[in-house]
């Protein structure tokens, strides 16, 4: 047994919530770099997706490990795909040694409806439960009434008010987390960020490019695959294949766009976030292809790599 290994907190945190509260920003703030999809849109999040968060005992009076695990709203609504996102939270809910509450601050929530969710109700992990978006909360009194009802539900270990977006609160609620795990034996290695591949975060970047560009219903249609990445030039420059998947060839020429703009336009603004992710020079070559029906089916989920 190595006893470098033994830290005073480690565990899993799932961070869950209703769509669009936060969740995902606040994961980025935490790991202080843009590991995922982020945009104004719901059901950005359509896979569970680790992110490791380590403390040292340079930083704090203790080291610890923590493991979030980011995961798309707990929601409801038809469709495999929604289904699949729906699984994942839930799995994610019942499978962790915290969970991590995310309620939108400036919006009226119903505390009720959030223990009421069967992910949430038929387990008793601990809970905390952050208040997010105080940035946008002119009048902070405004959140008292409802952090009286959090604390009088006794299902919350605390109640923090936070803004993901600014980093504020950030650390009182890091610490927060960290102080509720025990002592144990890291579980991953120090130098690893995520669970996820590189191809992964790739087309996650992609993806999210296609949310905060295009409107309506064609960013729920899309799926990215990547296909390869391969040296281009020298080793510090890649080039990436991946192919932007739509429903109709109506959508289609929408994500090409006039003259191929918006596909470019995807491109651009994508290779910059991948290039800084992994600190070299990215090209992109990106292909938009029909398939119908995709987030209709088991086997179209399959195909995306959404298993
Ligand atoms: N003003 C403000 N906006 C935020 C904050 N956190 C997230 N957002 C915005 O809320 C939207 C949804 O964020 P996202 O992280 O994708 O939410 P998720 O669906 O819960 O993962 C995005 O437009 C974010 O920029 C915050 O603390 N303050
Ligand atoms: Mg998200």
């Amino acid at each position: 047994m190595n006893n470098e290994n033994h830290i005073d907190h480690v565990g899993i945190c799932s961070i869950i919530g209703q769509p669009n509260t936060g969740k995902s920003t606040l994961l980025n703030q935490i790991l202080n770099t843009h590991l995922v999809a982020v945009s104004p849109k719901p059901h950005t999040t359509r896979n569970r997706i680790m992110g490791i968060k380590n403390i040292t005992s340079d930083q704090e009076d203790y080291n610890a490990q923590i493991v979030f695990v980011d995961t798309p709203g707990i929601q409801i609504g038809r469709g495999a795909l929604r289904a699949y996102m729906s699984n994942e939270a839930v799995t994610a809910a019942g499978d962790c040694d915290l969970m991590l509450f995310i309620v939108d601050a400036s919006k009226k929530t119903a505390l009720d409806d959030l223990l009421n969710l069967s992910a949430v109700k038929h387990t008793n992990v601990p809970a905390i439960i952050a208040l997010n978006k105080v940035d946008k909360v002119s009048n902070k009194k405004n959140m008292l009434p409802f952090m009286e009802t959090c604390s009088k539900s006794g299902r919350f270990q605390e109640i923090i008010p936070i803004s993901g977006l600014t980093g504020n609160g950030v650390d009182i609620l890091l610490h927060c987390i960290a102080k509720t795990l025990p002592q144990g034996h890291r579980l991953f290695p120090t130098d690893m960020v995520t669970d996820r591949s590189e191809l992964f975060l790739i087309s996650e970047m992609v993806r999210e490019q296609i949310y905060l560009q295009l409107e309506d219903e064609l960013p729920y249609a899309s799926a990215v695959v990547v296909n390869e990445i391969e040296e281009y030039k020298t080793k510090d420059d890649i080039i990436i294949r991946a192919v932007i998947y739509v429903e109709s060839e109506s959508q289609k020429s929408i994500v090409i766009g006039k003259k191929g703009q918006r596909i470019k336009e995807i491109g651009t603004k994508a290779r910059k976030i991948i290039g800084t992710m992994l600190q070299c020079e990215s090209h992109i070559d990106l292909v938009v292809r029909v398939s119908h029906s995709w987030s209709h089916n088991n086997q179209g989920l399959r195909r995306m790599g959404y298993t």
